[in-house]
């Protein structure tokens, strides 16, 4: 067969592959990866710089698939192209990532081919995609991510890093606000690693894309900075590879390729129909559409001859080429720079180099004390000079969040020199949360932050990290109504609430700044999911640590603090942040008193939920009902600790905008609230 005539055998099987599986489960989307087949397999057949037998290569393209909607289209192509799976260890098996068996166990429990590709299940999926516009955002992430990876990897003759990353989206991704935050970052940083492939099907799920969408994204993307072409058949290999060379050509600033296809392409009766394009062909229709592409209309998950075979001398060649000259450059560079031959090898396990917690500060008794974003500044600054794979920024608030790295060398990260770690994201909340993702994945340790109650702007990206379970770190500022005369619009209430209801995200909300060493300790451990930290804008007493319990406790995510004589209290005060100081003080109140009380400090839930029942018992004794706890946010969840017969002292309102001396008197904060709530539970 004709070298043509092959490639059209290959992206009708991608085609018919996807068709069947969408059929087999009753369920998905058939028509993007139709549509989409050609665009995409041109790409990984005669561009992409992957192994499909070394999936991990730190120097593979990245391709990330932004319409995970379209994810028999991944599957297929992953399948195709021979892709290996890699186990938890990061060791290639020998078996496949995705096998014709997962294909036809599309959408079904516990395989490898779930509705929406998912980065921790498969193998090949780079990026958990399927909530529009995510996929792209990480891709400017790992855009970013590569550019720093060589400015700190590479030297004279050891190219290690030069990867491309491509991401694949439709109109939905291009609607959609993260996308345009990201594709505005990426056109300011000049990331001409980085193309998108825009699937200009001009249709949506309820209809016509010009029901809802006219703008002319072309002009748009010039006027974000990116180089922008386009293929006006998606059938056209020869315009897609003219397309991809141009990209390539282009490497000072991003490239957009504007592809105009037809969704359900082969499809006769489908053909640029908009009508029910996100649900399975049905038989008679699959029956067509195999007609239409010259199949035997009743086979099922047919890969006709040849087809493995053409992959293989494709992508898998010259895969396999691209990876080992790379292997035995590394190899030399290992012998010249062992130091960084190492940190790489570490970094792509996701372990920390050696003395990654040395010299992080501990600071001294102070009844004044200062607020956890200050000493939040000074640890992470020790962290990051101890880890030179650790970057990231703000969204414009890094003076105020304390988030700048300050040390020696510690450099911005800004076009064309992009060896510096402190990025600035500008005002682009959900762009940064998605590009830390993408950063993380490339094996960066990576933070954000911004005010806390700006997380709301970034949360489905952060819901991603903790799906993925990556260790992006959320660094949050300004976490309560002690924000003060910045009003309710600045002042978190809930958020903490439903962080702590996301599962696999650690939420940390230290009581003083020793408690900040020990939770950025914890965060930096925990290698499989997020970390929020929650740190205030208002100073809070640096406990005396010979006086009350040491802050290591925090480790262990709740710890009694202070103690009634004997171990025997009477109440117990529960409290985090800037609270703990008034459970103190209503502690040694109720001491002076004669009252038996207990301080718990609580700066991580899920660290404590997740201790043996002897230790939680004996931090809250079960025969001890009388608790209150203090939190300057939605009450919700502190029943868990507090339970039935406690009392809850929290927000049950928006703030207000007032000096915080008012709000805490208005809201009703302080040392003798506890001291009140404490007595009337004992009856006193
Ligand atoms: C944030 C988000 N909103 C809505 C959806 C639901 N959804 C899935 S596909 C789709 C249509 C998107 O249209 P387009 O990107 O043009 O894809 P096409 O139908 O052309 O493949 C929608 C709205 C989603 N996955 N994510
Ligand atoms: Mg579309």
């Amino acid at each position: 067969m004709s070298e043509k005539n092959l490639d059209q055998l290959c992206i009708n099987t991608i085609r018919t592959l996807s068709i069947d599986a969408v059929q087999q489960a009753n369920s998905g989307h058939p028509g993007a990866p139709m549509g989409l087949a050609p665009v995409v397999y041109s790409l990984w057949q005669y561009f992409l710089n992957y192994d499909p037998a070394s999936p991990l290569w730190p120097n593979r393209d990245r391709f990330v698939l932004s319409a995970g909607h379209a994810s028999m289209l991944l599957y297929s192509t992953l399948h195709l192209s021979g892709v290996k799976a890699v186990n938890a260890k990061g060791e290639v098996e020998k078996g496949l990532s995705v096998s014709l068996d997962e294909i036809k166990r599309f959408r079904q429990l516990d395989s490898r081919t779930p509705g929406h590709p998912e980065s921790h299940i498969t193998t090949g999926v780079e990026t958990t995609t399927g909530p529009l516009g995510q996929g792209v955002g990480n891709s400017v992430g790992m855009a970013i991510a590569e550019k720093f990876l060589a400015s700190h990897f590479n030297r004279s003759g050891f190219d290690l890093f030069n990867f491309k990353v491509y991401a694949v989206c439709g109109d939905g991704d291009i609607m959609e606000g993260v996308a345009g935050e990201a594709a505005s970052l990426a056109g300011h940083l000049q990331l001409g690693n980085l193309c998108w492939i825009y699937d200009n099907n001009r249709v949506t799920l309820d209809g016509p894309a010009s029901w809802s969408f006219g703008e002319d994204v072309m002009t748009r993307f010039v006027g974000y900075g990116w180089h922008v072409t386009r293929v006006a058949d998606a059938n056209d290999l020869l315009q897609l590879s003219r397309a991809y060379k141009d990209f390539l050509a282009h490497p000072d600033k991003p490239t957009l390729i504007v592809v105009d296809s037809h969704i359900g392409y082969g499809s006769p009766h489908k053909q640029d129909s908009f009508e029910a394009h996100g649900e399975p062909l049905g038989e008679a229709e699959v029956k067509l559409a195999k007609q239409s592409y010259g199949w035997p209309e009743d086979a099922k998950f047919l890969v006709p001859d040849g087809v493995y075979a053409h992959f293989q001398d494709g992508i898998g060649a010259r895969g396999a080429n691209e990876r080992s000259k790379w292997e035995a450059l590394f190899a030399d560079y290992s012998k010249k720079y062992p130091e960084l031959a190492d940190q790489l090898g570490k970094m792509q396990r996701r372990q920390l180099p050696d003395g990654w917690d040395k010299n992080l500060p501990t600071f001294p008794a102070d009844p004044k004390g200062m607020a956890t974003r200050e000493s939040s500044g000074k640890v992470l600054n020790a962290l990051a000079k101890n880890i030179p794979w650790m970057m990231g920024g703000s969204a414009d608030l890094a003076k105020s969040n304390k988030t700048n790295l300050t040390f020696e060398g510690a450099g911005e990260f800004f076009p064309v020199n992009f060896e510096g770690r402190n990025v600035h994201f500008g005002v682009r909340e959900h762009a940064m949360g998605a590009a830390v993702n993408g950063m993380c994945l490339s094996g960066l340790r990576s933070f954000s932050a911004t005010f806390f109650n700006f997380s709301d702007y970034m949360r489905a990206s952060m819901r991603l990290a903790a799906l993925m379970e990556i260790p992006v770190l959320f660094i949050f500022t300004h976490d309560s109504i002690g924000v003060g005369e910045d009003g309710p619009t600045h002042q978190p209430v809930e958020q903490l609430a439903a962080f702590r209801a996301m599962p696999n995200m650690l939420v940390f909300r230290p009581g003083d700044a020793n408690e900040v060493t020990e939770a950025y300790k914890s965060a930096m451990v925990h290698t499989h999911g997020p970390s929020t930290m929650v740190f205030s804008r208002q100073p809070m007493p640096t406990l005396d640590r010979t006086k009350y319990a040491p802050a290591a406790g925090a480790a262990k995510g709740g710890y009694i603090l202070a103690d009634a004589e004997g171990g025997k209290p009477d109440v117990i005060l529960l409290a985090t942040g800037t609270e703990l100081q008034w459970a103190v003080g209503a502690y040694e109140k109720l001491k002076a008193e004669g009252v038996k009380a207990r301080v718990v400090s609580m700066p991580c839930w899920e660290l404590y939920d997740a201790q043996d029942s002897a230790y939680k018992e004996s931090v809250l004794p079960s025969n001890v009902t009388a608790r209150v706890s203090i939190e300057m946010a939605a009450t919700l969840g502190w029943e868990r600790y507090v339970g039935l017969k406690g009392k809850i002292i929290g927000m049950h309102s928006f703030g207000a905008s007032a000096p915080i001396k008012d709000l805490l008197k208005k809201f009703g904060f302080d040392t003798d609230v506890v001291v009140t709530a404490a007595k009337s539970l004992l009856g006193k």
